[in-house]
C-alpha cells in the first residue's frame, strides 16, 4: 500500500487521533484468510502451463497409450517461456506435471511413462526442474498441476492407486523447492489405456482419492502452499473456464455436491462457485482459469485464435478485478517455447498492466471522514471506519483524469464490505460515478469513459460490519 493517500486520510479526523491509533483492532467479521490464503491473494495474476504428450498428439485429452518418445521439444527454454509470463505480469506458475494421459514430465521413481522415456535430451531431461528453476530465477513461484485421473496406469480405479498418486505428489513437493500452489482438476474417471486394459473405470468421487489425507500430505510436506480444487480446502474453482468471477464474487463458500450432499473435487454445484457465498462459513477465494487460446494445449490450428491483448485486459478486470486470482494458461509447443502470438499478447498485457497500474491519480490526496473518527493504522495501511455505512471525502490535490476506481479491504478483517458507491463533486453538487457490491481483496471499477474529478466521495452504502479499508486508488487508462 505504498504511496496510498487515504492511509493520511483518516488522519484529517484531528484531536481524537492519538487515543484512537492505539485503539484495539477491529473484530474480525465472518470467516478471514489463512496466512498462505492471504499470500495468494497478493500474486494477483499467475500462469498455467498446459504441455506434455498432447502437444505432440494434438489432443486435449490423451487415452494413455502415448509413446513417450514422442514428447520432444527439442528446443525448449524454461526462461524463454518464465521471461514471457514475467512481461505479462504474472507472479506464479503452474505447470501439468501430470495430466489425464499419466505422462509425467520428471523422472518419476513411480512409473516409466515419463520423460525417461523420451530420447529428448537421452532421457536425462527434467521440465519440472527446469521450470521451477527458471521461475526461481525470476522470483516467480512455482506450482504443480497433478491430474488425479490417470489414463495410463494399470492400478487406475483400484486402491493402489491411490497411494501411488501421492508417491506423485510426494516427489513433486520434496524435490522442487517451494510450491505455491497444488493443482487438483476436478475431471476424473472414464475410458482410457489403464496398461493395456483398455476400458472404461469409474470411480466414487466422493470416498475414492480420500482428499483429507492428501491434503494433509501436502500441508505436512508444503505448509505454504495453497491448495486448489473445486472444493478448495484454500482456492475455489470458479465454476467456469472462461475467467470470469461472479460480480458479486464473495471469497466465503460452502460448497455442495450437485444432489446437495457433501461436495468433493469434481462434485460441486458449479452454479454457486462463480459468486461463492455472501455469509459463508469458510474463506474460499475463487481462481479463474482460462486458456490464452481456444484449447488448453497447444494447436497449430489455434495460432490464429490466441487471445488479443484487448480480451486479455478485458479478463482482467472480470477476475482479478473482481477479486478472485486470473490463472491464465498459455501453452508450450512443440519447439517447447511460447508462439510469437502468445508472446506478443502477454507482453502487451503486461505493457498496459505497468503503464496504467504504475501511477496511482489518488496519490497525494486528502481524506477524510464525514462523521467521527477513523482507526488509522498507518503501519499496516488499514483504516476503520466508524459507522456502518461512512461517506469518506477524498481531495485531489488538482483535477485528474482517470477511467479506473481501485477499492481494497483490509480481508484480515474479513469481507465487512456489501455495496458501495462513488460519487464525483461536479458543478456544485455530488454525482454518482459508479457503484460495486463484492469488493475483498480488490475490486477494479472500470468506467465507461474516462472523467476529471478533484473531490471525490465514497459511501459505503450496505455492509456487515463497520467497513476496514485499505486503498483508495485512481488510474487512467
Ligand atoms: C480440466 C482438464 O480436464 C482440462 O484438460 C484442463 O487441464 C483444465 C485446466 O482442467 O479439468
Amino acid at each position: 500500500m505504498k504511496g496510498m493517500p487515504t492511509r493520511r486520510a483518516f488522519l484529517a479526523s484531528g484531536a481524537l487521533l492519538p487515543a484512537v491509533l492505539r485503539a484495539a483492532d477491529p473484530a474480525p467479521y465472518g470467516a478471514v484468510p489463512s496466512a498462505r490464503q492471504m499470500r495468494w491473494h497478493a500474486l494477483e495474476t499467475t500462469a498455467f502451463l498446459h504441455f506434455t504428450v498432447n502437444t505432440f498428439t494434438d489432443k486435449e485429452w490423451g487415452y494413455g497409450d502415448e509413446d513417450p518418445n514422442i514428447f520432444n521439444p527439442a528446443r525448449f527454454d524454461a526462461d524463454a517461456i518464465v521471461e514471457s509470463l514475467d512481461a505479462a505480469g504474472m507472479r506464479g506458475v503452474i505447470l501439468t506435471c501430470k495430466h489425464h494421459d499419466g505422462f509425467c514430465l520428471w523422472p518419476t521413481a513411480t512409473t516409466d511413462h515419463c520423460i525417461r522415456g523420451s530420447s529428448w535430451r537421452n532421457g536425462k531431461g527434467d521440465v519440472v526442474r527446469d521450470v521451477a528453476a527458471a521461475a526461481a530465477r525470476r522470483k516467480m513461484l512455482f506450482g504443480v498441476y497433478l491430474s488425479p485421473w490417470d489414463r495410463n496406469s494399470a492400478a487406475y480405479g483400484t486402491p493402489e492407486y491411490v497411494p501411488l498418486y501421492r508417491r506423485q505428489l510426494s516427489e513433486l513437493l520434496s524435490n522442487y523447492g517451494p510450491i505455491f500452489e497444488v493443482w487438483h482438476d476436478g475431471a476424473n474417471g472414464g475410458d482410457g489405456y489403464y496398461g493395456g486394459a483398455r476400458q472404461k473405470r469409474t470411480i466414487d468421487k466422493r470416498t475414492y482419492y480420500d482428499w483429507p489425507r492428501t491434503w494433509e500430505l501436502v500441508r505436512s510436506l508444503q505448509p505454504d502452499a495453497v491448495i486448489f480444487s473445486d472444493v478448495g480446502p484454500d482456492v475455489r474453482w470458479v465454476g467456469n473456464e472462461r475467467g470470469i468471477a461472479g460480480d458479486p464474487c464473495w471469497a466465503a463458500y460452502d460448497p455442495v455436491a450437485a444432489d446437495g450432499g457433501p461436495a468433493s473435487p469434481g462434485d460441486v454445484r458449479e452454479k454457486e462457485s462463480p459468486a461463492g457465498h455472501r455469509h459463508g462459513s469458510k474463506w474460499l477465494p475463487a481462481e479463474c482459469d482460462v486458456s490464452i487460446r481456444p484449447g488448453w494445449f497447444w494447436h497449430e490450428s489455434q495460432n490464429a485464435r490466441v487471445k488479443t491483448p484487448a480480451q486479455l485486459i478485458d479478463l482482467y478486470y472480470v477476475s482479478a478485478g473482481r477479486g478472485a486470482n486470473l490463472l491464465l494458461n498459455v501453452p508450450p509447443n512443440r519447439d517447447g517455447l511460447l508462439n510469437a502470438e502468445d508472446v506478443a499478447s502477454l507482453k502487451q498485457f503486461g505493457d498496459y498492466r505497468r503503464k496504467v497500474f504504475g501511477s496511482d491519480k489518488a496519490a497525494g490526496a486528502k481524506v477524510s471522514a464525514g462523521a467521527g473518527a477513523l482507526v488509522d493504522r498507518k503501519a499496516e495501511s488499514w483504516w476503520a471506519a466508524p459507522s456502518l455505512t461512512p461517506e469518506v471525502t477524498i481531495d485531489l490535490p488538482q483535477p485528474a483524469t482517470f477511467r479506473v476506481i481501485r477499492l481494497k479491504e483490509a480481508i484480515r478483517f474479513g469481507q465487512r464490505i456489501d455495496r458501495v458507491a462513488v460519487d464525483r463533486w461536479d458543478s456544485g453538487e455530488w454525482q454518482q460515478l459508479a457503484a460495486a457490491t463484492s469488493i475483498g481483496p480488490r475490486r477494479l471499477i472500470r468506467l465507461e469513459q474516462p472523467v476529471t474529478a478533484q473531490r471525490l466521495r465514497l459511501r459505503v452504502t450496505e455492509a456487515s460490519a463497520n467497513p476496514v479499508l485499505s486503498g483508495f486508488a485512481l488510474f487512467a487508462e
